[in-house]
């Protein structure tokens, strides 16, 4: 049943209105329904209005209207996000921040770019790039996902590994606080010791303590020479044996990822790839090398001296046959999505309980949900594994919680990089202190004394703790 939103506060549709345009606010049900439900299918809400600011301070304006009329709000970008923290799903507001598509020109000098929240991922890339320079996080989602949404949600993706995540790569900030006002700390010095670090914790706060209008991203050297090898091995464990030797051989390394046999089969399924081998293998690490100069021998050198660990390869080093091998394993979370809706979770655990934990989270969710089929794939560098459940969205619950709680007690986090969002809140507890959760309530208070920001994101009711 499709639940009727809240209506508008009296005089809040016109005050929108006379702040970001007539058209800019949307009440069409049929305008708004693409915010109203994730990438996923598995969070839908419905919200009173879409509104789409153009500038930082019609942002501000659209804030302070809110703030006035005690109406809820929830940020999005690119819809991209995976846990549910960007649609409407307590009939908030949507402001979207897609319009704020500026783009600055490249600082070569300090390496740093000015981009507007609404700015996508791809579209930074390929404005950094042709000044020679490249931004250090990438993911599969790039044409979507945007600048504000990676800040929010503090991305992290397939280059962690050598760059650190989206927090690692903020030189400034600018975000509109929940009363309209405007946090700018945009001069990008590195060298600034005055105080908390508000960029920081701005970064990864999900919409709960600031509207995210841009940011000013530090950028990295372009590696102008690139290869790429799936490598087909004999287990979890064999591959984080390879990945130890070839992180200590290989100062080029900039990406390691993990994939199975069956995530393989739906991803050729779904996309008609042939198989990367002419046998099938248990599991394959995919490893990216970059460098000003040419990577491939000591890949190759690598991976010949660990013939041991090595049942196939296949390189490629021009940009086609780069793009086909990491179809492998970026085709992974479409294919999944046409079988049905996951329940999706993303955790990491210590690399030396690893293995342990990849083999053992299949039974972990048929514990809970007997006909569910486990999808597992990742970032093996940061120990993050996507838990990826099909077949199991009437027992949601029950896995999330059979998963978190097994991870939980290996020492491991509940959310490696997707955030907590409304999937993790009841769980919080099990990655955070009573002592963490009070800090984070108290700094929440603190911003947004009315609870207007993302309201039901991130920090749980107090009677879940
Ligand atoms: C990735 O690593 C993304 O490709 C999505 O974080 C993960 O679909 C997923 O579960
Ligand atoms: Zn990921």
């Amino acid at each position: 049943m499709t639940r009727s939103p809240a209506p508008l506060p009296d005089g809040l549709g016109d005050h929108l209105r006379a702040v970001v345009g007539g058209n800019h606010v949307l009440v069409d049900p049929e305008l708004t329904a693409s915010y109203e439900t994730d990438w996923t299918g598995r969070f839908s809400g419905r919200s009173p209005a879409v509104v789409r600011p153009g500038t930082t301070a019609e942002v501000a304006g659209v804030v302070a209207a809110c703030a006035k009329a005690r109406a809820p709000i929830v940020a999005q970008g690119g819809n991209t996000g995976l846990v549910g923290g960007g649609v409407p799903m307590g009939g908030e507001l949507v402001v979207s921040l897609t319009r704020l598509t500026e783009l600055g020109p490249v600082d070569t000098a300090a390496a740093q770019v000015t981009a507007g929240a609404g700015v996508r991922l791809a579209d930074l890339q390929r404005h950094v790039r042709a000044a020679g320079l490249d931004f250090g996080v990438d993911f599969a989602a790039r044409d979507s996902a945007t600048v504000g949404g990676l800040t929010a949600t503090n991305a992290g993706g397939e280059r962690v590994l050598r760059y650190g995540g989206m927090r690692a790569q903020l030189a400034g900030i600018e975000a509109v606080l929940a009363d309209g006002s405007v946090l700018s700390r945009m001069s990008g010095l590195l060298k600034d010791n005055t105080g908390y670090d508000l960029p920081g914790l701005l970064a990864g706060s999900e919409g709960t303590l600031g509207v995210v209008t841009g940011a000013r991203l530090r950028l990295v050297p372009s590696q102008r020479n690139r290869v790429v090898a799936v490598v087909a091995v004999g287990g979890v464990d064999e591959a984080v044996e390879l990945l130890a030797v070839l992180r200590q051989r290989l100062r080029t390394l900039e990406a390691a990822e993990l994939f199975f046999a069956t995530g393989l089969e739906l991803v050729r399924a779904h996309s008609g790839m042939p198989a990367p081998f002419a046998a099938g293998h248990p599991a394959y690490l995919l490893v990216e090398c970059a460098d000003r100069r040419d990577p491939t021998d000591e890949l190759t050198e690598a991976l010949a001296d660990s013939e041991e660990l090595v049942r196939d390869a296949a390189l490629a080093t021009d940009a086609a046959g780069r793009h086909g091998l990491w179809a492998y394993r970026e085709g992974h979370t479409e294919a999944i999505n046409a079988e049905g809706v996951p329940v999706k979770l993303d955790i990491a655990v210590p690399l030396a309980v690893f293995p342990a934990v990849a083999r053992a989270l299949p039974t972990v969710v048929s514990g809970a949900a007997p006909h569910a089929r486990t999808v597992l794939f990742g970032h093996i560098n940061e120990g993050n594994l996507h838990v990826n459940v099909l077949d199991a969205t009437d027992r949601a619950e029950e896995v999330t919680d059979a998963v978190l709680r097994h991870v939980a007690a290996r020492g491991g986090s509940i959310s490696a990089e997707h955030g907590v969002g409304r999937a993790k809140l009841a769980w919080l507890g099990l990655s955070r202190s009573p002592t963490e959760i009070a800090a984070m309530r108290a700094v929440k208070r603190a911003l947004d004394p009315q609870g207007l920001l993302n309201p039901g994101v991130l920090l749980p009711p107090p009677s879940c703790e």
